[in-house]
C-alpha cells in the first residue's frame, strides 16, 4: 500500500498544519506513507517566485524535522519533466467538462479578475502526482475527494483505451484531527496564506510571539469556561488546541481553568513546548543547505526512480517516445 499527501508552500507552515496533519504524518504513518511539498501547486494562484523557494525548502525541514523519514518525502518540482509529461497524456484523456465541473476550481475561481489555466488544470496535475507514484491510497478532506475521483477516472480510461499502466488510487478519508482556527477571526480557519499574521502562529515563530498571539487571542464577554464551539468559538479553538498539545479532551481542560486569562497562559506554554524541539530541528536543518539539498536530492531521485516505469509505459502506450 502507498499513501500519498502533500502540503503546498503557499505561506508558512503553522501550528494548524502541525497538529491536523504534520505531526500525525510523522507519528502514525506507515513504511509506504509518501509525503510532498507541493510547489508546483503554489503557482495557481499569484506567488512570488523566489519566496516560493524559501518556502520550499522551509517546509520540507519542517517535514523532515517532525520526524518523517527522508526516504519518504520529496518535493514536486524536482519531478517537473516526468509530472509535465505524464500530465500532458493525461490531460488528453481528460475532458475540458470534467475539469470545469471542479468544485474547488468554481470555487477558487469564483471572483478572480484573472485566472490562471493551471487553476483549472491542476487537478490533472494532482492525478499525475498520485499516477506516477503508484499511489494506492490519497487521504483527503472532503474538498478533495472530487480530485482523486477524477484521477482514478483518468488512470482507468487511460488503461482500458491504451493498455494497462496505471494504479488505480482510492481516496480514504484523512482521520479528523484537530481543525485548528486562526486566533483573531475563530469563525475561520488558520491558513499559510492569511494577509493578517496576528491570528496564525507559525511554526518558526519566536516563543515570545507565539505566547503575544495566543495571549491576545479573540473570545468573547461571556465569562463562562466551557467548551461550547458553536457559542463560543474562539475559547474552543483555545481548549482544543491545549488539548491536542497535552492529548487530553478540550471538554476536561474547561474543567481546568478558571479565568480565560489563565487559559490563554495555559495554552501559550502548552504551544511553546509542543514547537520547541520541532522549531530547534527545523532551524538546524535550515542551517546546513548541504545537508538539505543532499537529502532532498535523494529524495527526487527516489520518486524518479518509482515513477519511472510507469511514465516510460505510459508515453510508449500513447504513441509517443519509449
Ligand atoms: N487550520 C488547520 N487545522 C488543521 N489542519 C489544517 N491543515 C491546514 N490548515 C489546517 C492541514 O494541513 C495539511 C496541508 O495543508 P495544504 O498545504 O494542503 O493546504 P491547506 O489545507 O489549504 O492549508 P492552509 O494552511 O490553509 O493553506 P492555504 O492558506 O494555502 O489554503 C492538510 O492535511 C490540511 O488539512
Amino acid at each position: 500500500m502507498t499513501r500519498l499527501s502533500a502540503i503546498t508552500p503557499s505561506g508558512h507552515a503553522h501550528l494548524g498544519n502541525h497538529l491536523g496533519a504534520i505531526r500525525r504524518w510523522a507519528r502514525e504513518g506507515s513504511a509506504g506513507d509518501l509525503y510532498f511539498v507541493s510547489d508546483l501547486h503554489a503557482m495557481t494562484v499569484s506567488y512570488n517566485p523566489s519566496r516560493l523557494r524559501v518556502l520550499s525548502r522551509e517546509l520540507l525541514a519542517v517535514l523532515l524535522a517532525a520526524g518523517i523519514k527522508p526516504d519518504r518525502v520529496f518535493v514536486q518540482s524536482d519531478l517537473v519533466r516526468e509530472l509535465g509529461a505524464l500530465s500532458w497524456v493525461l490531460e488528453c484523456t481528460c475532458s475540458f467538462g470534467e475539469a470545469a465541473r471542479m468544485t474547488q476550481f468554481k470555487q477558487r475561481a469564483d471572483g478572480q479578475g484573472t485566472v490562471r489555466l493551471g487553476l483549472l488544470t491542476y487537478p490533472v496535475l494532482m492525478a499525475a502526482d498520485i499516477l506516477l507514484q503508484g499511489a494506492t491510497e490519497v487521504p483527503v478532506g472532503q474538498d478533495q475527494t472530487q480530485h482523486v475521483e477524477l484521477a482514478r477516472s483518468l488512470a482507468r480510461r487511460f488503461n482500458t483505451t491504451f493498455g494497462e499502466v496505471f494504479v488505480v488510487p482510492r481516496a480514504v478519508m484523512a482521520p479528523t484531527a484537530a481543525r485548528v482556527m486562526d486566533l483573531s477571526d475563530p469563525t475561520r480557519k488558520m491558513s499559510k496564506s492569511t494577509q493578517d499574521n496576528a491570528g496564525v502562529v507559525f511554526l518558526l515563530d519566536e516563543p515570545d510571539l507565539v505566547r503575544r498571539k495566543l495571549m491576545r487571542a479573540v473570545t468573547d464577554n461571556e465569562n463562562r469556561l466551557e467548551y461550547r464551539p458553536t457559542t463560543q468559538p474562539g475559547l474552543a479553538n483555545l481548549l482544543e488546541i491545549l488539548a491536542a498539545c497535552v492529548g487530553r479532551s478540550p471538554i476536561e481542560m474547561a474543567d481546568e481553568y478558571s479565568s480565560y486569562g489563565e487559559l490563554k497562559e495555559a495554552v501559550a506554554e502548552a504551544v511553546v513546548e509542543e514547537l520547541a524541539p520541532l522549531r530547534a530541528s527545523t532551524l538546524e536543518l535550515l542551517d546546513d543547505p548541504a545537508d538539505l539539498d543532499a537529502i532532498r536530492a535523494a529524495g527526487a531521485e527516489r520518486a524518479r526512480e518509482r515513477g519511472q516505469h510507469v511514465l516510460e509505459s505510459a508515453l510508449r502506450m500513447a504513441g509517443l517516445s519509449g
